[in-house]
């Protein structure tokens, strides 16, 4: 595509779809296998020019590159936001240059749904869900005292996730005693789990929005002289390599998927965008769960 072209006249006139994408961060293993999903597909080979920009967890970066996408003329602009809300000024940018707009994983919280194609992304609300039924079947009656680890606060997954196991959990006897942000971090998970084992006695399960932060507060329970998935039970969501060989230990007791490879659904809806093609203006991603049994199962041909 020509540098600068812009307005209705925008599009992959050299055959080639320049695609602009600013990438979160690359905060978790699940990250890293969303990026890789992204570069894999979108290669020279399919037709593509991947522009591709990390913002190491800032909304500020993020504006940024999309700006500068904008003023490079890029065919499409694809993104996964950071946090939900504050991005209005800039969609409306893209828009009035022509350039149309994918979400990729995360939402935007928007009145106005014309500021981008569509969305690609899991539900995350119902992983919330799905990770506090299975809490509730196998441990209402006990009492239960459990801890939140949140994701990055203002994002979509932390909201929904948080959302999505509170009204699973509602009506059990199992009761949320402390919840805090670990920013879907390992680093993070570890220092907030050693703050509330420092504040609570009695924790008896974690629920962490994502593998790696489950994967610090084992760290921080191993270092408190206790048995993580046996004294204090995990709960988390992602189902990464790391986290499902933490499941087939006995150190997570139940993973719900999030499934990061979003590459060629991004892939399709960008081709169709630039053929001025309809697209499905939300494309929700499919996601399974494991206990111990599955996840031995699963890990062997396990793709991330
Ligand atoms: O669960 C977490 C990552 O937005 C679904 O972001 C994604 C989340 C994922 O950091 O590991």
């Amino acid at each position: 595509a020509e540098p600068g072209g812009s307005g209705e006249n925008a599009g992959a006139d050299d055959g080639v779809i320049t695609l602009g994408f600013s990438q979160v961060g690359a905060e978790s293993g699940w990250r890293a296998a969303n990026t890789k999903s992204i570069q894999d597909t979108l290669t020279e080979d399919n037709g593509f020019e991947l522009k591709f920009s990390d913002a190491q967890q800032k909304q500020e970066n993020q504006i940024q590159a999309i700006r500068s996408y904008i003023t490079q003329g890029v065919d499409v602009i694809a993104f996964s936001p950071v946090v939900e809300t504050g991005w209005d000024a800039v969609l409306q940018e893209a828009k009035s240059a022509g350039i149309p707009v994918i979400l990729t994983d995360r939402a935007v919280d928007s009145s106005d749904d014309t500021l981008y194609e569509s969305f690609i992304g899991s539900d995350f609300v119902k992983e919330g869900e799905m990770a506090g039924e299975w809490v509730v079947e196998q441990y209402d009656g006990e009492g239960y005292q459990a801890v939140e680890l949140q994701g990055t606060t203002g994002a979509a997954p932390a909201i929904d996730r948080k959302e999505g196991f509170a009204s699973a959990i509602e009506g059990s006897d199992v009761e949320i005693i402390d919840s805090q942000t670990g920013n879907f971090t390992r680093a993070e998970g570890k220092t907030v789990m050693e703050g509330f084992l420092n504040k609570h006695d009695d924790i008896d399960l974690v629920f962490a929005h994502n593998d790696d932060m489950g994967l610090g507060a084992i760290e921080a329970i191993e270092a408190a002289g206790m048995k993580p998935g046996e004294d204090i039970k995990i709960v988390t969501i992602d189902a990464v390599k790391d986290g499902m060989q933490a499941l087939v230990d006995g150190k997570i007791n139940y993973i719900v998927e999030c499934n990061p490879l979003l590459g060629p659904d991004l892939a399709e809806v960008a081709q169709k965008v630039v053929a001025g093609e309809e697209v499905e203006k939300r494309i929700v991603v499919k996601d399974e769960a494991f206990d111990q049994a599955a996840a031995e199962e699963a890990l062997p041909t396990r793709e991330y």
